[in-house]
């Protein structure tokens, strides 16, 4: 491919170079002609019109050659099969679009390019005095337009649909970019719903690197995890975006989920994965198959490892998958400071105790009474 550039690249400059000296003689040349017979000068003139004409029409058919070996060439830089059900909807309208534009590129190029060839001068031929016709220049005008607009608006329907708000029974889930990396948030399997936060809570010595807020009890039961996302297939999945330093995007190409992940103003973005991972190996008969979260947004010197493992799973094997996580609570206890004193009891379920079962009594006798504290957790 390096290669074929260079090679183009020089033959591009031979034929600057060609066409500059060609001009230079010209232009010495006027002076001269407009002595020489009238004659002279028009079979002259002829010869170097039909090379002209014909040459241009050749550098079209060569185009066109260029043009359909690119595309195919380039196909398996392809995205892949979408796997979502707005994502079949994008890849659809985007290639009516591609259909559309390429039909017209290849109609008026073609003509571009043939008119000059046809319609080369010949002493034979008067030219028409043409000036203008309103009813072409309407039709012209009118017909790419309405085409146009019909493209917009219909992309328009499928992109204000994912734009729009969730379905009510989406399993929410936050994820966070960061310098480099993903962070993820579940809502939490007692109360499905993801506890407050806020930036200035953001503490990486104290393990709360997303700033969740241990002042809101939604917190509590809320888990995370670094190294993948699992989604349910068959269901609506919204995804809560934040970025924690810079600029990041979140970058799903088979589910076709693209967006922004912006510091200080959260984004989101809901889909409907079609094909669990499973699926996806079955299918591409690949037993290595992962979908994968990437960065679609240049973020620093790591940018190119900020990957997350996106998984699949079957509804079933996702909620049994999301039992066996484990809160932030739990996996680092000492966040407890951060939890209000009114409030502790409700936070100490999700502390691991069995280290020292008895404690558990204690605790019990010791909270002001509310709901289950000192119950051993899971
Ligand atoms: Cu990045």
């Amino acid at each position: 491919m390096t290669l074929l550039i260079v090679i183009f690249a020089i033959v591009f400059l031979v034929l600057t170079a060609l066409v500059i000296g060609k001009t230079q003689s010209l232009l010495k040349k006027i002076d001269k002609t407009k002595s020489d017979t009238e004659e002279v000068s028009s079979t002259k003139a002829d010869s170097a019109n039909d090379a002209n004409g014909i040459a241009l029409f050749v550098f079209w058919i060569l185009s066109i050659v260029g043009i359909v070996w690119s595309f195919l060439d380039a196909r398996k830089h392809f995205l892949p099969e979408a796997s979502s059900e707005h994502g079949r909807q994008t890849d659809y309208w985007f290639w009516v679009s591609m259909i559309v534009i390429m039909v017209g590129f290849f109609v008026v190029n073609t003509f571009l390019f043939y008119f000059p060839m046809k319609y080369r001068f010949n002493k034979n031929r008067k030219v028409t005095f043409y000036t203008h016709n309103n009813s072409l220049e309407v039709i012209w005008t009118l017909i790419p337009a309405a085409i146009m607009a019909g493209l917009v608006f219909s992309g328009l329907r499928v992109w204000n649909k994912v734009m729009d708000d969730a379905p009510q029974n989406a399993e929410v889930i936050e994820i966070m970019g960061k310098q480099f990396g993903w962070l993820v948030r579940y809502p939490g399997v007692d109360d499905n719903k993801l506890g407050n936060y806020n930036y200035k809570l953001m503490d990486d010595a104290g393990g709360n690197d997303m700033g969740i807020d241990f002042t809101d009890v939604h917190s509590f039961d809320d888990f995370g995890n670094a190294s993948e996302l699992h989604i349910p297939k068959g269901k609506p999945v919204l995804l809560k975006i934040r970025s924690r330093d810079v600029l990041h995007s979140v970058f799903i190409p088979h589910m076709r989920v693209k967006m922004d992940a912006v510091p200080g103003m959260p984004t989101k973005f809901w889909f409907v994965p079609e094909k669990t991972t499973a699926d996806m190996r079955a299918e591409l008969n690949n037993p290595d198959f992962n979908y994968e979260i990437a960065c679609a947004e240049v973020c620093g010197r790591s940018h190119f490892a900020m990957k997350l493992l996106l998984v699949v799973d079957e509804p079933e094997e996702y909620e049994k998958w999301k039992k066996s996580q484990k809160p932030f609570l739990t996996v680092n206890p000492a966040l407890l400071e951060k939890v209000p004193d009114n409030l502790k009891a409700n936070a100490l379920k999700y502390i691991q105790v069995e280290a020292a079962p008895v404690a558990t009594t204690e605790v019990a006798a010791d909270s002001t009474g509310a709901g289950n504290a000192g119950t051993i957790l899971k």
